[in-house]
């Protein structure tokens, strides 16, 4: 197959000025109308070329002329027409089959009510169409069903709706915004609807409403609150206010991504709209804010201005990600949003920049669109808008922001017009920091200082340099902001945050007027999205860890400290000393007054393994980075014993559940002490961490009871799983839940005991949200026993890729990144890894998905 590559953009020669749907919609053949009012805007003799796959065309007219065999053709991808008039009407009806369609792209059906998803290039396996960003059309849609179906949805108002001969009735939707195919949507179904409203800043009245599985209405409460805050706020932080007068949100249970930002009608993952306290954790309604926030905005930067071709999917994505980030640190705390949010871009973002599959934000070509929706497009894309912000200041942040939204409106546009936007309204010249978005992998920078006493002068020395990824083995230097400020010795203050842009590959600054030797505090708030060296001592990291009024940085302290101490102990070399240190520290930030709960539970938790196995210099061996890690849970355990059964104790809430993130933070430090305490399983722990589990009253203490149950083993590990599945054997949600936590389970046996689940009645591979609570948890969160020197643990993830691959080409091309890494590993590991991938690679009909990551990976 060929790749499409961004330097070979060109404009479609045609407009779609309107189009019409009519869809007679039945489980196995579905009929679609499509009119498309045509007009030519390029080259006179172009041909007409429209996208369509999986589709039985039953007729085709121009004008209401059918078109003979010899005028058009038709292959599995596409419908030419060689000559038309230069303004048209062209009429096709095409019958498909929703119930086969188990790719979940498209229309297909889950839980008998059908459901559409059509970013990135769905909508062609709908109709006959130009499905790309950059064709933006007034669509009007008749939907006829039968009775069975009582809500009929699609994009913008509600026109028109009655009953028909028998049983069915009709609904008509007219969408007044032009919008490109990929925001097309229809859901119809037995719903029930949970309705309210918000009044929009000029004082509009938009009716909102979402639809959920008969019975399950209380459970969209949370959601339906969190999207009046997100309407809220977006119109405070960025002046963007709603534009139709319903905003609709549809939960299905099958579905590839997390949620879908069709113009007025977002349809998502159930995962991420349905909670209440018994079923769902606080992290379960932490992502449903912070999704429902993420889509929600999507109406101006994707929907309103859109994407020119998919190249620029960041545009979107980045920048919408950055703005849910800002909300959910508006709702829950700075410094504890940025810290989880860093997190996740270290364990995802920085595995991807780190492996074969590296790209830059904006890529330049592509075999399948779908392999992009990748954590480098996203919080990568983030990331850069955040640096955006931190080298213009805020204020000139937003005008840049006003000027896109006021000239970029109903386009579909790209990165470089966006950053222009900013060019001319800061007056600053961007040109360099625009390497961001094409260059890929992860800067490493270095810090080291020196000291003269006498001169009471600071010497910084910053270097960067960006290791070659697939396809660019040499780097320019970057633009990086990188926030620095200075303590003394003792924890005291010596000079507030200053932003030092690194530009080139070295550069020297001297700060006058240091009266001390300083402790330096550098990145803060993780400033730029690298790998920071510095010379700091360990002594200088206590400081930090202790003193440095940057709460990020304090926490990054103590992250760095513990990994060189596990990193050390797996390399042979363990620091027993230095680890009864960092528990003792360790304990002293626990009892902070000034700290939050929510605070204190991240500084419990060590780096994550996946983490480790980034930063180990060598080739890694995830066995011994466990063992090195669990060594340090178990000397922390021992250590602290007393302070985290206290706390254990006063954490807990008598109260009424709460979802606040005041109330969440102090489960979250409680759950951190019991899973802490599992490190060390001796009779008052172990009864002490029963008690919890059977105690508890909300998914979230319940989940943090169950896990470390799990990690104890034996019979406290079985009864408490049983007990669970026969509590909740009829909650999908929880169930996943269940099989989630089993694959991160870290004994031994655990591989036997995955592959025993994937013959469970309840395992369903079709469900995205199942196969990757099993499959891709294990895979990606239990790397101890993935990598098990046998190769079983690789063998057992490329049978499910093909497996999938045969009905879900999207879903199964997201498993294959953990076999990616396989250069990564001691080389008997890498080989059996490697092995995998080409046993895949050989695979005959291999979806373009998987084909495209397995060669890359291969490379
Ligand atoms: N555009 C969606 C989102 O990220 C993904 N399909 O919100
Ligand atoms: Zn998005």
């Amino acid at each position: 197959p060929q790749p499409i590559r961004l330097a070979d953009y060109r404009p479609f020669p045609f407009a779609i000025e309107t189009t019409r749907l009519v869809f007679d919609l039945s489980p196995s053949a579905t009929r679609v109308r499509a009119e498309l009012a045509i007009r030519r805007t390029g080259d006179g003799d172009a041909p007409l070329v429209l996208n369509g796959e999986r589709l039985k065309l039953l007729s085709v007219t121009i004008d209401g002329q059918a078109l003979s065999a010899n005028q058009y053709a038709v292959d599995a991808e596409h419908l030419t027409v060689p000559e038309t008039p230069d303004q048209f009407v062209l009429t096709t009806e095409v019958e498909i089959d929703p119930l086969a369609n188990k790719a979940l792209t498209g229309l297909y059906m889950s839980g008998g009510r059908f459901c559409t998803q059509c970013e990135a290039e769905g909508f062609r396996t709908i109709t006959y169409f130009p499905d790309r960003p950059d064709v933006l059309s007034r669509y009007s849609v008749r939907i006829e069903a039968d009775g069975g179906l009582p809500h009929l949805l699609s994009n913008g108002n509600l026109v028109d709706q009655g009953s028909l001969d028998g049983a069915r009735h009709f609904a008509e939707w007219v969408d007044p915004f032009p919008k490109p195919s990929y925001l097309f949507a229809l859901v119809a179904g037995d719903l029930d609807v949970v309705t309210d409203s918000f009044v929009t800043m000029s004082g509009r009245e938009v009716a909102l409403k979402i639809f959920v599985d008969p019975g399950q209405a209380s459970r969209a409460t949370y959601a339906l609150d969190s999207l009046k805050r997100a309407m809220k706020w977006d119109e405070e932080a960025f002046g963007r206010e709603y534009d139709l007068d319903l905003f609709m949100i549809v939960a299905v249970r099958d579905f590839n991504f997390g949620a879908m930002e069709n113009k007025g009608l977002n349809i998502f993952n159930s995962s991420l709209l349905l909670a209440d306290p018994e079923t769902a954790t606080d992290a379960d309604f932490e992502r449903i804010e912070a999704v429902v926030a993420h889509e929600y905005f999507h109406n101006w930067t994707g929907n309103r201005i859109t994407c020119r071709d998919w190249f620029q999917l960041c545009l979107k994505e980045g920048f919408t990600v950055f703005r849910d980030q800002s909300f959910s640190a508006d709702m829950r705390g700075a410094v504890v949003q940025r810290i989880k949010d860093v997190r996740a871009l270290r364990a995802r973002q920085f595995a991807e920049d780190a492996g074969p599959l590296a790209h830059p934000v904006r890529p330049s070509s592509y075999l399948k669109i779908d392999n992009f929706y990748t954590a480098t497009i996203y919080e990568k894309g983030s990331e850069i808008i955040r640096m955006l912000k931190t080298i213009l200041g805020a204020e000139a942040f937003r005008k840049g922001c006003d000027l896109y939204f006021e000239r970029h409106d109903g386009e579909a546009t790209t990165v470089e017009a966006f950053i222009a936007c900013f060019t001319e309204t800061s007056g600053q010249d961007l040109s360099d920091f625009f390497a961001w978005y094409e260059q890929a992998g992860t800067p490493a920078v270095t810090l080291t200082s020196d000291y003269d006493a006498q001169a009471s002068v600071l010497t910084l020395n910053l270097r960067q340099s960006t290791a070659p990824t697939p396809g660019q083995p040499t780097k320019r230097p970057l633009p990086i902001p990188v926030a620095i400020g200075l303590l003394s010795q003792g924890g005291e203050s010596l000079r507030d945050t200053e932003v030092v842009l690194l530009d080139k590959d070295a550069m020297t600054v001297r700060w006058e007027g240091v009266a001390q030797p300083p402790v330096l505090s550098a990145l803060r708030g993780f400033s730029a999205p690298v790998n920071l060296t510095t010379d700091a001592r360990p002594s200088d990291r206590y400081v930090l860890f202790s003193a440095d009024p940057d709460l990020f940085n304090r926490w990054e302290a103590g992250q760095t400290l513990a990994r060189d101490l596990i990193l050390a102990r797996a390399a042979g070399a363990p620091d027993e000393v230095g680890e009864e240190r960092y528990a003792e520290a360790l304990g002293q930030a626990l009892v902070d007054e000034a700290a939050e709960p929510a605070f204190k539970a991240l500084l419990l938790s060590l780096p994550s393994e996946p983490d480790l196995t980034l930063l180990s210099e060598e080739p890694a061996d995830p066995l011994a980075l466990h063992e090195a890690r669990d060594a340090l849970r178990i000397r922390i355990a021992i250590h602290l014993g007393d302070l985290l059964r206290r706390l254990h104790g006063e954490m807990q809430s008598s109260g009424e559940f709460s979802p606040s993130a005041e109330a969440a933070g102090r489960r979250a430090l409680r759950n951190a002490c019991a899973d802490m305490l599992s490190a060390d399983p001796h009779d008052e722990n172990l009864t002490r961490l029963v008690g919890h589990y059977e105690a508890s009253r909300n998914m979230t203490d319940m989940i943090g009871g169950l896990y470390p149950l799990v990690c104890i083993g034996g019979e406290a590990r079985e009864k408490a799983l049983s007990a669970f599945y026969d509590t909740w054997a009829a909650e999908p949600l929880v169930l996943d839940k269940w099989f989630s936590i089993q694959s991160r389970d870290p004994n031994p046996d655990v591989l036997d005991r995955v592959v025993a689940l994937t013959r469970h009645p309840a395992f369903e591979p079709t469900n995205p949200n199942r196969l990757r609570a099993l499959v891709s948890a294990f895979a990606s969160f239990n790397p101890a026993r993935f990598h098990d020197p046998s190769g079983a643990g690789y063998r057992f993830l490329a049978d499910q890729i093909l497996t999938v691959d045969k009905f879900n080409p999207m879903t199964a091309a997201r498993l294959v990144e953990p076999l990616g890494a396989w250069r990564r590993y001691k080389s008997d590991l890498g080989a059996l890894m490697r092995q995998e991938l080409e046993r895949i690679a050989v695979h005959p009909d291999l979806s373009k998905n998987v084909l495209e990551l397995v060669t890359k990976s291969l490379t």
